[in-house]
Formats: structure tokens, C-alpha cells, sequence
């Protein structure tokens, strides 16, 4: 059981990040567990701040996330998405009439003057949400993907093409700041776990944010990142596509080289068991597909013990 006045931050982005806090949240007493969100995805759409990656981890932690797809409600209806359709508005961004509650309230309390950090407070407290949910940033901070000389914003190349477009560049955006409550959870963590989320269009973004890499680099304690990329490729969504187009191999051993001399220790799935005997960082081969909350348990069980043997 981990030691209980270890304090745990997670870096996670959309929906591999939010099962691992998930799993984290059913071990870690919450006051000790903090939560830092890609914000990167983040576009306004029919008039509304869509926040998907802090929304797919608030779902999941509150019980009501979408089992099929990862993202959105469950038991979700679109009464309300059918008639913007037959409006001839928008629908590639398919918005379910739970969601938009969120997406209504979230755009409402940004005009009244709440900073994001505020509004995901809110949304934490009436999903009755234990463990500290931050967004990396309560700046905009737009990830946009440049493919073939055009450069697209995250949500049409993700969703309206389907990631298809190949990657040639990703663009982050410069000088952006984190939120106090951002820097504070950093400097109290005993352990930062980077979940398995993509690494270039979920943890990069997080990374990006000013002092976040610099803060998690001077950790005096451990820093264990989780392979998205098992058995040849990614578990969900275009993170193994995203390697191939930038020419990187496609294994565990080539997200552990990405994120370099942050790590302490990387934890990869049991199929690729030796693949990463002679790397340069301790490394821990388990099951780290999360089925259901029994495996999203213990994934985080034995990634905290792997990591607390490092500290
Ligand atoms: N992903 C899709 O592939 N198609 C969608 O229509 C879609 C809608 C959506 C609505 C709310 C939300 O929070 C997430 C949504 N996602 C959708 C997923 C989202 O694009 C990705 O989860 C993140 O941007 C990357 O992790």
C-alpha cells in the first residue's frame, strides 16, 4: 500500500490518462492525489469552451464516463446534436445533450470572470470529485498539427479527419503559464506519474507549460512515465501512426527516449516483457491494459510501488 503522506501527481492527458488517475484515485488518500490535465485539445465550438481531456478525466473519476468510446456520458442522448444537424449546423463534434450541461456551464462561469482552474473546482465539487482535478494552464494553450504544409487546429485533424492527415510537425504554443495550484502540487510531490496518454499531443502540451518540465526535471524524488504503446502500437488513438510519420520506432523504448532525462523509471506492458532489459532507467514490465477498474487499480498499485522503490 503506498506510504500515505506520499503526495502523487499525475500528468495525464484524454482517455488512457483518465483511466490511470482513475486507478489512482481508488488507492491514494484524494488530499495527496492532484490531477494535471492537456488543456491542448481545447477549441471553441457552436459558441462553447470544449475542454475534452479535463472532461474525459472528470467523467471517468465521477463513475459516468462513456465505456464504448472513452470520452463523453454515459447513457448519453443527442436530441439536441440531431437538430443542430438538421439545421445544417456543425455535427462532426458530437456533442451529447449531458455533455453540453457541461460545456453551458463551463462557457457560462469562464464569461462571468472564472479562471478554468476555478470552473474544473466547480465541476470536482458537484460530480462530488475527491482528488484535485487542475488544468495545465488557465490560458489558451492550442496544439495545432501541421501535415503536408497545412496547418490544422487539434479538433479537425483528431476528429473532423480522423488523425489521417500525416503528422510533420507539431506546433506548441509559446509562453504559457501554469496556475499556481500547478506549480504548488509540483513542488509538494513526492512521486509524478506521466500516464499513458500520447506523447506528443497529451503530455507534451503539459510539459510545455511554464515551469511544469522545469519543476518536474528538479524533482528531487521520482518521475515514472507509463508506455501508451503496446505490443507495436498505441492503445487507442494515432500515437503509434503519429512515430511511424515521424520516423520513430514504434515500442516502449522509444516513448522512454522521448521523454529523456525526465524519467526515473518507465513501466511498459507485460507483451513487450524484455524489450527494455538494457535500458538506461529501471523499468517495470506489467499488465497495463485497463478493462475495467480492477485493472486501473492495480496498474496504479504496482506503477506507485515501482515508483516508491526509486525514491
Ligand atoms: N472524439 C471523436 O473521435 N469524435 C467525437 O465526435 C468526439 C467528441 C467529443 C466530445 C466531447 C469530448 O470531451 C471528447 C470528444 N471526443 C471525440 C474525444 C476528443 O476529441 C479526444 O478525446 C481528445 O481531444 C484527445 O484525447
Amino acid at each position: 500500500m503506498i506510504d500515505s503522506n506520499y503526495k502523487i501527481v499525475c500528468l495525464a492527458g484524454g482517455v488512457g490518462g483518465a483511466k490511470l488517475a482513475d486507478g489512482l484515485a481508488q488507492i491514494v488518500p484524494p488530499e495527496n492525489l492532484t490531477i494535471i490535465v492537456n488543456t491542448g485539445d481545447d477549441f471553441a465550438h457552436l459558441g462553447l469552451t470544449i475542454c475534452p481531456d479535463l472532461d474525459t478525466v472528470l467523467y471517468r473519476l465521477a463513475g459516468v464516463a462513456n465505456e464504448a468510446t472513452g470520452w463523453g456520458r454515459a447513457g448519453e442522448s443527442w436530441r439536441v446534436m440531431a437538430e443542430v444537424a438538421r439545421l445544417d449546423g456543425p455535427d462532426w463534434f458530437r456533442l451529447g445533450d449531458l455533455d453540453l450541461a457541461t460545456h453551458l456551464l463551463r462557457t457560462h462561469l469562464l464569461g462571468e470572470g472564472e479562471s478554468l482552474t476555478a470552473v474544473t473546482r466547480h465541476l470536482c465539487r458537484q460530480f462530488n470529485i475527491q482528488p484535485t482535478v487542475l488544468p495545465m494552464s488557465n490560458q489558451p494553450a492550442p496544439t495545432m498539427i501541421e501535415s503536408n504544409g497545412r496547418i490544422y487546429p487539434f479538433q479537425e485533424w483528431f476528429v473532423r479527419e480522423q488523425w489521417q492527415p500525416p503528422v510533420s510537425r507539431i506546433i506548441l504554443p509559446d509562453d504559457v503559464r501554469a496556475p499556481a495550484a500547478v506549480s504548488l502540487a509540483l513542488e509538494q510531490a513526492h512521486i509524478v506519474v506521466i500516464a499513458p496518454s500520447n506523447p506528443f499531443v497529451s503530455i507534451d502540451p503539459i510539459l510545455n507549460v511554464y515551469p511544469i518540465r522545469e519543476m518536474v526535471m528538479d524533482m528531487p524524488r521520482a518521475v515514472v512515465a507509463v508506455s501508451p504503446i503496446v505490443g507495436g502500437t498505441a492503445v487507442k488513438g494515432p500515437a503509434a501512426k503519429m512515430m511511424q510519420e515521424m520516423g520513430l520506432e514504434v515500442s516502449p523504448t522509444a516513448v522512454a527516449q522521448h521523454y529523456g532525462d525526465l524519467l526515473d523509471g518507465f513501466v511498459y506492458d507485460q507483451q513487450d516483457k524484455g524489450q527494455m532489459d538494457d535500458a538506461a532507467i529501471p523499468t517495470l514490465s506489467t499488465n497495463s491494459m485497463m478493462y475495467n477498474q480492477v485493472d486501473r487499480r492495480q496498474l496504479a498499485q504496482n506503477v506507485l510501488d515501482f515508483a516508491t522503490q526509486l525514491l
